[in-house]
């Protein structure tokens, strides 16, 4: 069976904070001259994660602000001090928001549970101090990392709304008229019965709230047998919090209308016979209806329901509902069983760990793609002569070097690394 969503989309570009340089500096005292290497790391770049707070209704918020950055990590300092790690960013969604990476459409999270946390961008690692540089034959090294710039992530961000609201009632009783007047959603109106063949969705905004309501097919006695068209439909409904049951208040008998719908309704499961309903007359532009007011008013008092009264094609009463339907939906969520404590899980995109690099031509010059080697060059071969010599021992380490070689690469050639272009001299 096919259920229907209205779909919150967002595109947002996240930038995790980059790590904190590490220092090159060397322990100074009075009456001790030569102190041993004490330059500090740097801190951790923040992250981008997202986190799922049922306070949030949708993905609006995106739609004004898309670029969001994590703060950095601070530099290391003297006396092997750590500099600070960045603080993360947290980007608060709403339960059952799916994450994509915009390059590929991959899913990389779906984030259903309060509580639910996804880093999509990754802090950058400090870089390392001196202090962590020196070795038996080389006791005051030049050598320091700087911070590993943090991920670069453009993801969208999509949810799915179930409705919230659903409107049942007879064919003909002004259920798409209804949602007409409170929402943009345009289903057909019109004078005959089974007009909607379809569900229709439509956002009812109220103030700075919104929800969703459904309109489906009209039912008629029999329909949880499968009369007429609504039982498929019936299902669009089961999820929904409240009920706007649409009486045609001018019809001829509106009171057994009602219970033919809720003998539907019981039918159906239990659990939609007893759902919250509001009771909406409708049509009481006409006489007729309005002449029976009173009597339809206590026929809801009766029920222990809410009544409103409403001529929804001239809009007449329809914005005081939207608002009655959002308290009672706001009760309904209260009463709730609030869910057991929430796990925070914890989804972490996996690195891709392939083969860990591989040459390429690109005119004239010579480029190393991977991420390992990349990293490295980057946080290690622009802090001095030593740690050039240094990343180049650990490119050497890692077979980058023997790998340019056999490509052809000579003294002198370009070979970049990221942004980074070196002048190659193993
Ligand atoms: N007089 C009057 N007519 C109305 C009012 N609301 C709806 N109608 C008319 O009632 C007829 C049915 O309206 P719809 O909104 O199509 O009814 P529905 O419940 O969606 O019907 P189905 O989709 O067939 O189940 C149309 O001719 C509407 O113009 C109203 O407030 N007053
Ligand atoms: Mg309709």
């Amino acid at each position: 069976m096919r259920v229907v969503y209205v779909i919150d989309q967002a595109d947002v570009h996240l930038t995790a904070g980059d790590g904190g340089h590490g220092l090159i500096s060397f322990h100074r005292e009075k009456f001790v001259p030569r102190g041993g290497p004490d330059g500090g790391d740097g801190g951790r770049g923040g992250n981008v994660v997202l986190v799922v707070d049922p306070a949030v209704h949708g993905l609006g918020g995106f739609r004004y602000r898309r670029q969001y950055r994590a703060a950095r990590g601070g530099n290391g300092a003297k006396n092997k001090k750590h500099g600070s790690n960045g603080e993360d960013l947290e980007l608060r969604v709403p339960p059952g928001t799916t994450v994509r990476l915009a390059a590929t459409g991959e899913v990389i999270g779906d984030l259903v549970h309060e509580g639910d946390r996804l880093i999509v961008a990754r802090g950058g690692r400090g870089g390392r101090g001196n202090v962590h540089f020196a070795t038996a034959t080389q006791q005051a090294p030049y050598i320091s990392e700087t911070g590993q710039r943090g991920e670069d992530v453009r993801v969208e961000l999509e949810l799915k709304l179930l409705a919230d609201v659903g409107l049942v009632g007879l064919p003909n009783a002004g259920k798409s008229t209804l949602l007409r007047a409170v929402s943009r959603a345009t289903p057909k109106v019109a004078d005959y019965p089974f007009t909607t063949l379809e569900p229709y969705l439509g956002v009812v905004e109220v103030g700075y709230d919104s929800y969703v309501m459904a309109d489906i097919p009209g039912l008629i006695e029999g329909a949880h047998a499968g009369a007429g068209l609504g039982l498929e439909f019936l299902r669009h409904i089961e999820r929904t919090r409240l009920l706007i049951h649409v009486v045609d208040a001018a019809a001829e008998d509106p009171l057994r209308a009602i219970d033919v719908i809720d003998a539907e309704l019981a039918a159906y499961t239990p659990e939609l016979g007893r759902r919250r309903q509001i009771l909406a007359f409708n049509k009481m532009d006409v006489p007729e209806a309005a002449a029976r007011r009173d009597s339809l008013a206590e026929a809801a008092r009766r029920l222990g329901r809410t009544p409103a009264f409403i001529a929804a094609a001239a809009r007449q009463g329809t914005a005081d509902l939207a608002r009655l339907a959002f308290e009672e939906l706001e009760r309904a969520r209260e009463e709730e069983p609030q869910p057991e404590t929430p796990v925070a899980t914890q989804v972490l995109r996996p690195r891709p760990r392939g083969p860990q690099f591989h040459i390429e031509r690109e005119d004239g010059a010579f480029r190393v793609v991977g991420d390992r080697p990349v990293v490295l060059v980057e946080m290690l071969a622009l802090q001095s002569d030593d740690s050039r010599a240094e990343a180049m021992r650990r490119l050497g380490r890692m077979g980058v070097v023997a790998a340019l070689k056999r490509a052809g690469a000579r003294t002198g050639d370009p070979v970049r690394f990221g942004d980074i272009e070196l002048r190659w001299e193993p």
